[in-house]
């Protein structure tokens, strides 16, 4: 018998909202938690003024982890000293040479936020808004509004796959709120209310590490795993931002009801957690691993990208 999958909506319908709680023409959804106390106890997070940035590299000649149809972004010099030895590079008085490029790139297709309408169901996006608004460009919630207004406040590391023993969690492996408070516990760490939240899977490495083919056969990347619990535990905590090393920051299709990325609708849709993917996160928890400090300043602002569904960042973490 094939399993019979409601649509998101359905599985939803009395999952907790945040529409209209920072008014009808709110566009940045969680990022309104992180106010001048939050920057402050973000600021206090900061011990040893050790730095961090979270960025993959943009064209490694590996290639980039981006969602299955994505392409990887392509650099491509369009002046550097081949053109001024051949006679075809521009004079300028004094004799400067420069090099210029252009790249064609998915704003999803490197570490990145997501713009609060990236993804909708029932022809509705974050806070109400009509999904037509997003043909030929987005409209409303785009990546913009996220991008002039910046993330900062105190962020978490919890490391699923040390939690686990695992060098990378496996394949559709799950977890839920419940695991990241023992990995928490364990890491003698604790997640507060409105804290950025970073989980390590280590599947970000694993791309680097293995055959382009392999790490897309059969696609289910591991992550949480929706339940309504764990909705509610993301609504009670506040949570403005939650960043992982995956691609799409969930388990690719929830085993239950068999639904593609319900949380993706469930925290960013309807609550209007912000989702920074493809971070990565070894060095930093190397480093926490050793000196034994989880938490820390986070800063993140994504490109300024007029109507953008996303945009490319490099958030940077200050222990
Ligand atoms: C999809 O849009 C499918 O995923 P992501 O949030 O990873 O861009």
């Amino acid at each position: 018998m094939e399993k019979q999958v409601p649509t998101v909506g359905e599985l939803l319908k009395n999952a907790p909202k945040n529409w209209g709680r920072w008014g009808n023409d709110d566009e940045v959804g969680g990022l309104n938690f992180l106010t001048s106390a939050e920057v402050l106890r973000g600021v206090a997070a900061v011990k040893q003024g050790k730095t961090f940035t979270l960025q993959v590299q943009m064209g490694n000649p590996k290639g980039d982890p981006v969602w299955p149809g994505r392409d990887p972004s392509k650099r491509m010099n369009v002046l550097d000293e081949g053109h001024f030895l051949c006679g075809k590079g521009p004079a300028f008085p004094g004799g400067l040479h420069y090099a210029d490029d252009v790249m064609f790139m998915y704003l999803q297709g490197s570490t990145q936020y997501d713009a609060l309408g990236h993804v909708w169901c029932d022809g509705k996006l974050y806070n109400g808004y009509d999904a037509n608004t997003t043909i030929g460009g987005m409209e409303k919630v785009s990546v913009l509004p996220l991008a002039e207004r910046g993330i900062v406040g105190r962020g978490v590391l919890i490391d699923m796959a040390r939690h686990r023993g695992k060098r990378s969690l496996d394949p559709g492996e799950t977890f839920t709120h419940e695991d990241l408070l023992a990995a928490a516990k364990k890491q003698g760490v604790t997640i507060e209310k409105r804290d950025v939240l970073v989980v390590r899977t280590g599947w970000i490495s694993a791309f680097y590490e293995k055959d382009r083919a392999e790490f897309y056969k059969d696609f289910v990347e591991p992550g949480l795993t929706y339940t309504p619990e764990l909705v509610e535990w993301f609504h009670q905590m506040e949570i403005p931002n939650l960043v992982t090393d995956t691609i799409a920051n969930e388990v690719t299709i929830d085993p239950v009801s068999g639904c593609a990325l319900p949380l993706h609708i469930a925290l960013m849709s309807n609550l209007g957690v912000t989702f920074t993917e493809i971070a990565q996160l070894d060095p930093l928890s190397d480093d926490c691993e050793q000196d034994g400090q989880w938490s820390f300043l986070y800063v993140a602002a994504p490109l300024k990208v007029v109507n953008g569904s996303g945009a490319p960042v490099n958030p940077v973490v200050i222990k």
